[in-house]
């Protein structure tokens, strides 16, 4: 699918558009897979240890996870997508449907931003002290990224695995105000959060439901967050970012690879190696750029 003049203009007038059920079972189920089959290996492991006495091995995709992490959190590190480096997700970096989309808006000379996530975002209390919880305050994209990339267009890729729902934490966004440019944001609980008032979140905010198959696209202005989740299923969900080659992704330290390209189709990183390669050596220490300045003050 592309997308059509009402779409391109909706996103630049509103900051987001929700396509709805335009990913098929066949584009999303292998990464699912590989998340069963590592849940259930380490299930299995975990029940040898004694550290688990009930492997859930029937228990859906978005509910498996949270009966293990009730009885033993361990499995819930090294999930996000840099750190699980599953073959099918960096695969899906790439998927046609998806990049057709994504052309759209950013050209077709595409970066894939090394500003990604794969989150299972796990019932509220159960996320392990080390972990993520995946509840984001009020935040613009654009603040999360060094000043290098202010001036360039970075569209953000929200997709759920499994249904999104106000109750399990989907997102909430603010339509309509990504044209006013980056907001003062600061770093609170290690999360770069901005001001929004209760009632602007009550008046203006958009919660945004979804399920499998849908994508929203978001400009890097449009203030967005999400909450706990308060169910006992998971919210399981990607976020990944494009933007036009030879733009800075603004993590200058983490590896963004081409994805797409007209003019040099050559410099395609399509070696799954070679991703895991730049990814952990990466995470092992070569933090060159890290080491600058914080871009915002950091609340104690
Ligand atoms: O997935 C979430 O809950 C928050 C994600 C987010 O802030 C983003 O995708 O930019
Ligand atoms: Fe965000």
């Amino acid at each position: 699918m592309k997308l059509n003049s009402t779409q391109t203009a909706q996103f630049a007038a509103e900051g987001y558009l929700l396509l709805r059920n335009v990913l098929a079972d066949s584009d999303l189920d292998p990464i699912i897979a590989e998340y069963e089959q590592h849940i259930d290996r380490r299930a299995k492991e975990l029940l040898t240890e004694g550290k688990i006495d009930e492997i859930h091995a029937d228990a859906p995709f978005n509910r498996r996870l949270a009966l293990i992490c009730r009885q033993c959190d361990e499995i819930y590190s090294n999930l996000d997508i840099m750190h699980f480096r599953g073959r099918a997700s960096f695969e899906f970096l790439h998927n046609d449907r998806l990049l057709s989309i994504v052309e759209g808006l950013v050209g077709s000379e595409i970066t894939c931003s090394p500003v990604q996530h794969t989150r299972a975002k796990l019932p509220e209390g159960l996320t392990p002290n080390s972990g993520d919880p995946h509840i984001a305050p009020w935040h613009q994209d654009a603040g999360a990224y060094y000043e290098e990339a202010d001036p360039h267009f970075v569209l953000t890729v929200w997709l759920p695995l499994s249904a999104a729902t106000p109750e399990n934490g989907c997102m909430q966004i603010i339509p309509q105000v990504h044209h006013q440019g980056l907001q003062r944001h600061w770093i609170e609980r290690g999360l770069v959060t901005m001001g929004v008032s209760d009632e602007e979140s009550r008046e203006e905010g958009l919660t945004v439901p979804m399920d499998k198959g849908d994508l929203l696209l978001m400009h890097k202005g449009v203030p967005h967050r999400s909450t706990l989740n308060l169910t006992d299923t998971v919210r399981w969900s990607m976020d990944l970012r494009y933007q036009q080659t030879g733009t800075p992704s603004g993590r200058p330290y983490y590896p963004d690879f081409v994805v797409r390209s007209r003019s040099n189709p050559n410099s395609v990183l399509k070696d799954y190696d070679q991703w895991c390669r730049l990814w952990i050596e990466a995470l092992e220490g070569n933090t060159t750029g890290k080491s600058r300045a914080a871009r915002w003050e950091v609340i104690p």
